[in-house]
């Protein structure tokens, strides 16, 4: 036995997931921190999974009669429960997923965090009341449960993203049904554990409240088209959430969906260089490229142009590529060999359409199973080609400028809109950068990179991202149906809009 797969073993002794959860089963899982196989994990048929999609269902009928505030203690004891556990479930995400320590363990943070958002919704989830046009009438809305929540989420963030979702649906009286990408089962097993110990502690939680579908595209197809499950969050490409929108909406399903980024950043004039630097290297290097909103496209003044292109050029030389497990790295591996594949693929392209590519290139850190790359910058004569696309890796656009219309024109002319920067220390182009002409994204920052948003903010984006919107502000509205109240508490009945209709 390997030392990882020792590791995997002794992680899942500790957070009690038996071995048959994670051998003897269909689906190989690698890690590509060496590229070798950890485990062999069950996969469920469709009629395990439709026994699921049901307990799920009647679960739902239990959960929604509880209390909300008596909800939120479930999700107190969850995040209680990642607390103690964080730095198991940390490094099974560094393990599994090959992010990098500090990422890693970021992501149980963000777990966390969302846990601790929650609860406190669970005292508030407010409706309106609202003036009546009749007398002795009452109108309000209140939000209700909605039923069973699908959560399909991807490989990069392969707990965190179950959190958002996992953790307003409970509050909000959902239940919950998993179906994590095949990539990543092993923390979806640990963190299913976590949420069982959570649940033992809180006592009386229906059966199958949280359920876990460990499959293929099958068996998310199944997920997708079944009509228990109202509400269906996908996480993942916008290939992915076509077919998925598309399938929930011929349902009257509701779709939550969270697509591809082609995140940019644009550099003013004013923009403080040292700051814009460390901002940028995080921006498009952090988690090897592989966050759905990582910077890809950097939009440079042409005054400042040639004061920071060969400053970046040198951190990327620079930057540390390595294991997660057994260096302090700040660039651990791609997730595997078609992504390392489809990187060289877009640099191909890029130099066909007149890039100048700097790195991207191949690092041997554990041999040939596994894909480390040397992050990529290519200085783009022009937005065309694989710019237009995100292609999941460390690969950085650069292009030049001369007005800051011209800069806000060409970020927003992608099909993309998830995340957005100006670096800028004046307050007219800060301004106008975030007003209705300005970034067309759901995320616009100022004076930070793209990524590494806190969960108190809506999460999502705008055009081919897919619209939904995730984990903080009134993003648990996606969660619940809201019921419009008319109470008439007087002895007559005015009609509204002053029809007569006298019997
Ligand atoms: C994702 O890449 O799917 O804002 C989510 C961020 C993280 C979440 C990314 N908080 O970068």
């Amino acid at each position: 036995m390997s030392s990882i797969q020792h590791d995997v073993k002794s992680i899942f002794h500790k957070l009690g997931v038996p071995e048959s959860a994670y051998t003897g089963g269909t689906l190989a899982v690698r890690t590509p921190v060496t590229g070798e196989i950890v485990a062999h994990v069950p996969e469920v048929t469709a009629a395990q999974a439709d026994t699921v999609i049901a307990s799920a269902a009647e679960a739902f009928k239990v959960w929604r009669t509880v209390p909300a505030p008596r909800r939120g203690e479930l999700v107190r004891l969850l995040g209680n429960v990642l607390r103690d556990n964080k730095e198991l479930l940390g490094r099974l995400v560094s393990i599994e997923a090959g992010k990098v320590v500090s990422e890693g363990l970021g992501e149980v943070q963000e777990m966390i965090d969302i846990c601790d958002f929650a609860v406190g919704l669970s005292r508030q989830l407010y409706g309106l009341t609202i003036q009546s046009e009749r007398p002795e009438h009452r109108l309000m809305e209140q939000w209700h449960p909605m039923g069973a929540v699908g959560i399909i989420s991807a490989f990069n963030f392969p707990v965190a993203v179950w959190s958002w979702n996992a953790a307003l649906a409970l509050v909000c009286g959902d239940s919950i049904i998993w179906k994590p990408s095949e990539k990543t089962p092993l923390t979806a097993l640990a963190t299913q554990a976590l949420f069982e110990k959570a649940a033992e502690a809180f006592g009386g939680v229906p059966a199958g409240l949280s359920g876990l579908l460990i499959g293929g595209a099958d068996i998310g197809r199944q997920l997708v088209d079944d009509s228990r499950v109202p509400v269906i969050s996908a996480t993942g490409s916008t290939r992915m959430g076509r077919a998925v929108g598309g399938a929930v909406a011929r349902r009257f399903g509701r779709a939550i969906l969270e697509l591809g980024g082609n995140n940019a950043s644009i550099v003013t004039p004013s923009a403080d260089l040292d700051m814009t630097l460390r901002a940028v290297a995080f921006g498009a290097m952090g988690t090897a490229g592989q966050r759905c909103t990582t910077l890809r496209r950097l939009i440079v003044h042409s005054s400042v142009y040639d004061t920071l292109v060969p400053r970046l050029k040198q951190v990327y030389g620079a930057i540390s590529v390595g294991s997660p497990l057994t260096s302090d790295a700040l660039v651990g591996p791609l997730i595997d060999e078609a992504s390392f594949n489809a990187m060289q693929e877009s640099l191909v392209a890029a130099k066909a359409a007149g890039g100048a590519v700097c790195g991207g290139e191949r690092v041997d850190v554990n041999g040939a199973a596994s894909f480390y790359v040397r992050p990529a910058l290519v200085e783009m004569p022009a937005q065309t080609g694989p710019v237009l696309e995100e292609t999941f890796a460390p690969i950085l656009y650069v292009l030049k400028y001369d007005t800051l219309e011209e800069a806000i024109a060409l970020q927003n002319d992608v099909v993309q809109g998830l995340s957005s920067s100006i670096f800028t220390t004046d307050v007219r182009e800060l301004e106008q950068y975030i007003s209705a002409a300005g970034s067309d994204c759901g995320i616009a920052n100022v004076n930070i990179g793209p990524s590494g948003a806190e969960i108190g903010g809506a999460f999502g984006g705008e055009k081919e991202t897919g619209g939904g919107r995730e984990s903080g502000s009134d993003a648990w509205k996606g969660y619940m149906r809201r019921q419009t109240n008319t109470v008439n508490y007087g002895r007559t009945l005015p009609l509204a809009q002053g029809v007569k209709f006298d019997v």
